[in-house]
């Protein structure tokens, strides 16, 4: 798979920046943290990717997490298709939303009740309204490393201290805002305890990523979970689970069932809308009955629960829930052989590589490690990974352009993709 230059790539690229800043429509897209040419892709199908070139790449970041039954899976296209034929939305209620909904819920049996929106960013913003008037409390928690989307009060750096105030994370965000959010480090349940003793009384909730995807993948400690729920129990705060990463990724029920987590809220994005649109947040009853119009707290959206989108969210929740016996342990077994396969190819080339990995979410960090918190894995060397990832890409392999992303795969990849892969990480080490 030597791919062709780069021409109608790089013209595409030229008038896309005409219109988009950096030329995307999402930062992650324009390869900066890589330093190459982005291919535009035509099409996908199965595990592959074909780029405006002509060129064929094997997938592993899947748009990011939805494409875990692999490209133009037929039953999501054809329930699309159908769909679509009888107008793409009304701003009223269909019965494709309970439908999907039954099957969310049969999957997470935590959202007692849930509601869409059209992406993972609106589902965390949301619940994080939620918690804030469910306890009358201002303050959130979240972990360094962890991405919720960019609502201004969750594009926020941890303070100078552990339990000191966030820091703006973005321009625009204002620091009366990155205030109310304080970021500690994964892991760390001594932080928890350190948030708390410093604000009693004030913390609403605790947003975390159940396993780390947005620092590259960062496996929870045995424990960590356990602590959270009970420190935040105790203090009255609310426990936020973000899986629009993780939710039927890394089990059927998410890391709500890998670990057996006990969330107030959940928030779910990505796989749960085929590739479609669709942010979820729910929970506990008592708390999801304060949206209007039942109660006080307003959220909204034109297109929350679109009909395209829950066509194509029941196709894929279906197929997921039909086929678990076999999909999950799929999964497991491609992507360990995978992930093991390449160490040891780093290995025998004397490159130091470190994988974190949980089901079918891992990363291959440049560093000896371990990488047990965002610091950790700050210390990977990104210029390395860099060239790792433009080796791969040349031959045809589509690695997430970051270290600190997390790499998919899906029911698409099996033995003829692994083997291309390992064989292609033994040539890139090797010039490396
Ligand atoms: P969206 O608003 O991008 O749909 O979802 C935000 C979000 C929330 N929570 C978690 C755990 C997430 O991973 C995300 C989005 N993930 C990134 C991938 N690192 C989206 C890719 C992008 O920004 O283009």
């Amino acid at each position: 798979m030597n791919p062709q230059p780069h021409t109608r790539s790089e013209a595409l690229q030229a008038r896309a920046e005409t219109f988009f800043p950096g030329g995307v429509n999402s930062p992650v897209r324009a390869f900066g943290a890589v330093g190459s040419q982005p291919p535009f892709v035509e099409r996908g199908e199965g595990a592959y990717l074909y780029d405006a070139d002509g060129n064929r790449y094997i997938d592993y970041f899947g748009s990011w997490g939805p494409m875990i039954l692999g490209h133009a899976y037929a039953p999501v296209v054809d329930a699309i298709e159908r769909a679509a034929r009888n107008s793409a939305s009304f701003g009223a209620s269909t019965a494709a939303e309970a439908e999907l909904a039954a099957r969310i819920q049969q999957c997470f049996p935590a959202l007692e009740r849930m509601r869409y929106t059209s992406s993972g960013t609106e589902a965390t913003m949301s619940a994080i309204r939620l918690a804030r008037a469910a306890t009358g409390r201002k303050i959130i928690v979240k972990f360094e490393g962890c991405y919720h989307g960019h609502a201004d009060g969750l594009l926020v750096k941890a303070g100078s201290g552990v339990a000191t105030f966030g820091i703006p994370g973005s321009a625009g965000v204002p620091e009366e805002i990155a205030r109310l959010t304080l970021a500690i480090p994964y892991n760390d349940p001594a932080a928890l305890e350190a948030a708390f003793a410093a604000h009693p009384g004030e913390i609403a909730a605790v947003i975390i990523e159940p396993v780390v995807g947005n620092a590259g993948c960062i496996v929870p400690e045995a424990g960590f979970h356990e602590s959270l729920r009970a420190i935040t129990r105790r203090e009255g705060a609310l426990l936020i689970v973000d899986e629009v990463m993780t939710g039927f990724r890394v089990a059927l029920g998410g890391a709500t069932e890998r670990f057996h987590l006990d969330p107030d809220l959940i928030t779910l994005g990505k796989i749960v809308g085929g590739g479609l649109p669709v942010g979820v947040f729910g929970g506990k009853r008592r708390f999801m009955e304060l949206l209007a119009p039942l109660g006080p707290v307003y959220q909204a959206g034109t297109l929350s629960g679109n009909p395209l989108a829950m066509a194509a969210g029941i196709a894929m929740l279906s197929a997921l829930i039909e086929n678990k016996e076999k999909i999950y342990p799929q999964l497991e077994k491609t992507t360990a052989t995978l992930v093991e396969g390449v160490v040891a190819v780093a290995a025998r080339a004397g490159v130091a590589l470190t994988a974190n990995r949980v089901g079918a979410m891992w990363t291959w960090f440049f560093t000896k490690g371990p990488v047990r918190n965002y610091d950790e894995a700050a210390q990977s060397d990104t210029a390395a990974f860099g060239r790792f990832h433009h080796a791969m890409l040349a031959q045809g392999i589509w690695l997430p352009p970051s270290q600190f992303e997390a790499a998919f795969l899906g029911t698409a990849h099996g033995a003829a993709e692994v083997e291309a892969t390992l064989a292609a990480a033994e040539k890139a080490f090797a010039a490396q």
